[in-house]
């Protein structure tokens, strides 16, 4: 089926074919790994495994140094996001679960089995994660902790209302995503696989998430309406409607698009800080965690730019595609290149008669810019590594890449 929806793409075809049959039955961890691995550790991966179809297998593909502390930061996270995203708790328990969430971390045997969401059983084998949290060393666990009392008590804040202005939008993404990219950025550095610079840089980091979440957001518009929720900001929909839900009758079609044309522009502000992030990334495995689902985010913002599909079903880039753009992230200049590719998608759809067809260019063109190789803006870090170095790492991280590829096509439905 994939295959067939690629056939007018020669490029995504052959990337298809050779993860079909290019070998790379092995998994990412070598197997010896697996046979050592705790059972309680074990759970952990089946527990990442059910639970997060984008973000597995790029965690399962980090350097040993890093893999347990993200997964386990992962695991927490999602668990907390868990008790947000459960409606049937009432919202004065919830406030006080969210705050007092990260103080489960040290208390051996905690568990929450009313919970109702898809996710509950990262909930429900809670005490299975906090074990495998308390052995880490304190240097991540520090991290992990100090991002969850955070997060928790950021939750608090919208339970009740939704984000409103820009700046709420922005805070929310923060609170929810961003602070992943701070504390990720944070982990990276602990590990000392990465700069000192990059766990610093909070900015930077934090917009690696808003720019996951915001795309999130935009995509699932129909899919939150329908459950009643809303995520996308007044400031910017009220500009178009009265009312979220209306944009998704077939007589409001025109403004529903232009709205949505809007958000895409405004989640494209953070592209910058992205590949100016990505700039400092050392590690091949860090890069590769990094680098894919930001391919698969701008993929997925460029289909959706003045697509109406977005207001009628799912829209999802090909598999074939998101395959192609998965292999071609694991370099600085080929990350370039496909986000200069997206970039470029975006420009050349901008209609006839678009209010924000200026801003919309603007960033398009500053980006297009920082990703043609020569005239790079992009500050370089200071030490730039060795071309052999980079080589050989990258020669590696292809095969590993291939696998997770591979892997992803078949977790995903
Ligand atoms: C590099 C690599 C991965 C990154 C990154 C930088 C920066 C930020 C992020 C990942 C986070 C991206 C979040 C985008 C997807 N949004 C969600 O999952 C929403 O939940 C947000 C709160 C829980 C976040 C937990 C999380 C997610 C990804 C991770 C991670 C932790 C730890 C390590 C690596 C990746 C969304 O959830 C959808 C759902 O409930 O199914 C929501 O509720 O809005
Ligand atoms: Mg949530």
């Amino acid at each position: 089926m994939d295959l067939i929806r690629s056939i007018t793409h020669p490029d995504e075809l052959l990337a298809l074919l050779k993860f079909k049959y290019g070998g790379g039955r092995e998994t990412v961890m070598p197997l010896n790994q697996v046979e050592t691995l705790s059972s309680d550790m074990q759970l952990c991966f089946e527990l990442l495994n059910r639970t997060s179809r984008s973000f597995a297998a790029v965690i399962q593909a980090l350097d040993e140094k890093l893999r347990f502390p993200v997964c386990i930061f992962y695991l927490v996270l999602r668990a907390l996001d868990t008790v947000e995203d459960d409606m049937t708790i009432p919202t004065e328990e919830k406030v006080s679960m969210l705050k007092s969430f990260y103080t489960h971390l040290e208390e051996p045997g905690w568990c929450y089995m009313g919970c109702k969401d898809k996710d509950k059983i990262v909930l429900e084998n809670f005490s299975t994660v906090s074990a495998e949290y308390r052995k880490l060393d304190e240097v991540y666990r520090i991290v992990i902790s100090d991002i969850c009392r955070r997060m928790g008590e950021g939750m608090t804040v919208f339970l009740e209302t939704h984000p409103d202005s820009l700046e709420d939008w922005d805070k929310y993404c923060h609170y929810v995503a961003g602070l992943v990219g701070i504390g990720l950025s944070r982990l990276f550095a602990a590990s000392q696989l990465e700069d000192e610079c990059v766990g610093q840089d909070e900015h930077l980091a934090n917009s690696l998430g808003l720019f996951l979440q915001k795309t999130n957001i935009i995509r699932d518009y129909l899919e939150d309406i329908n459950e009643d929720r809303q995520f996308w900001p007044k400031a910017v929909w009220s500009l178009y409607t009265k009312q979220l839900a209306d944009f998704k009758m077939k007589e409001n079609a025109g403004s529903a698009v232009l709205c949505l044309n809007h958000l895409v522009t405004n989640a494209m502000q953070h592209a910058p800080d992205v590949l100016a992030y990505m700039c400092r990334i050392r590690n091949q495995s860090v890069f590769n965690f990094c680098a894919i689902p930001q391919v698969m985010a701008i993929g997925t913002l460029a289909r959706c730019y003045n697509n109406h599909d977005v207001f009628t079903r799912v829209v999802k880039i090909r598999r074939g595609e998101a395959v192609r753009m998965m292999m071609e992230a694991t370099s600085m200049e080929s990350l370039k290149q496909i986000m200069h590719q997206s970039t470029c998608e975006i420009g050349s759809k901008i209609p006839f008669a678009e209010p924000n067809a200026i801003q919309t260019l603007q960033i398009v063109q500053k980006v297009m810019k920082m990703c043609s190789s020569e005239a790079s803006t992009i500050e370089r870090s200071p030490e730039s590594q060795s071309v052999l170095i980079s080589v050989l790492g990258r020669l590696k991280y292809v095969a590993a890449v291939a696998v997770l590829a591979f892997t992803w096509q078949y977790w995903s439905i």
